[in-house]
């Protein structure tokens, strides 16, 4: 199975591919798909990353659109495909409603608190910068917050960020007890009168219980602060882990109710078949993706240009 998927990034796209396997030839379509082709493609989606029931969501609905001759030529297989993943991708809500694409949720009154959160090295830092950055532009105060209390550089990372977009730093002992920096942070953004309050978190394993609960417990902490806050919960994923964001969002989500994916390194990557499955799934929406390590590069997701990029060229 690694293999396979090791193998798919240097492969033709996945339109290419599924174009190959003869099912989008007009005869077969109108005589029906066979069970092989159908396997074929089945086999394709879950080599891309879409999970079982997503793929085979999209294959009933292709086969189904076939024998009702709604899909004849190619260009209407791939819009239907498409059509279909666009849907997908836009029916989950997050906690409070929150929508596909959707920018951050400002309360009416006080400081937004926003909590970063995933597994070692999936974003969350560069990610906390580039939300900072685009407040910073809107000419918001933002504070950065230094959840991440176990390594020296990562709180260094943090306030080298808080100083490139102007942000405050509040950061903690080293070692110390990260909800406690949570509490700091957001108290004085209450008591200072500031916009933003963005809580960077240490990345943890989504097996590893202890921290789980340490993350609960900074959740609990800011919402004893601020009504209604952490107003955004974003679970920030790697694009290019596949599969295993599935688990992640599963996961993170028992713990915090999670208000929407942040899919980082998007540029990474054209696989992008595993958000399908962890919208299908866990209906979480995704908000917004990172496209490069600059403060600059988040963009609000879009859905229909996902559904391209994950398709490849027609
Ligand atoms: N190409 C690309 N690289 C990214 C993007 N977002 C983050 N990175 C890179 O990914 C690496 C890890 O990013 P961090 O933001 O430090 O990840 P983290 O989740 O804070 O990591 P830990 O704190 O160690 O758990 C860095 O080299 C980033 O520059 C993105 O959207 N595109
Ligand atoms: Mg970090």
């Amino acid at each position: 199975m690694s293999d396979t998927r090791l193998d798919v990034g240097r492969k033709a796209s996945l339109w290419q591919r599924i174009k190959d396997i003869a099912l989008t030839d007009v005869g077969t379509l109108v005589r029906g798909i066979d069970e092989a082709s159908i396997a074929e493609l089945e086999r394709l989606l879950l080599e891309s990353d879409f999970g079982l029931d997503a793929a085979l969501d999209l294959v009933d609905d292709l086969e189904r659109a076939a024998q009702r001759g709604e899909v004849k030529t190619e260009p209407q297989l791939r819009e239907r495909l498409a059509d279909r993943v666009r849907e997908i991708l836009l029916e989950p809500r997050g906690e409070g409603d929150a929508r596909p694409g959707q920018d951050l949720r400002w309360p009416a009154e006080g400081p937004c608190v926003v909590l970063l959160l995933g597994v070692n090295g999936s974003g969350k830092t560069t990610t906390a910068a580039k939300l900072a950055h685009r407040a910073r532009v809107a000419g918001k105060s933002v504070v950065l917050a230094a959840g991440d209390t176990f390594r020296a550089a990562a709180r260094e990372q943090l306030e080298t960020w808080a100083r490139r977009t102007g942000a405050r730093f509040v950061g903690g002992q080293q070692g110390g007890d990260p909800a406690a920096v949570a509490y700091d942070a957001v108290e004085s953004a209450v008591e200072g009168g500031e916009d933003l309050v963005i809580l960077d978190t240490a990345g943890r394993l989504h097996t590893h219980r202890g921290l789980l609960d340490e993350l609960a417990k900074v959740d609990r902490v800011v919402g004893r602060l601020v009504e209604g806050a952490p107003h955004e919960r974003l679970l920030v994923v790697d694009a290019t882990s596949g599969q295993n964001v599935l688990v992640q969002a599963r996961e993170f989500g028992h713990r915090v109710p999670l208000s929407g994916l942040v899919l980082a390194k998007l540029d990474s990557t054209a696989r992008g078949g595993a958000v399908v499955a962890v919208a299908r799934e866990t209906g979480l929406p995704v908000r917004l993706v990172g496209t490069g390590e600059t403060p600059d590069d988040l963009e609000p997701f879009d859905p229909s240009r996902f559904v391209e990029g994950i398709l490849g060229p027609a």
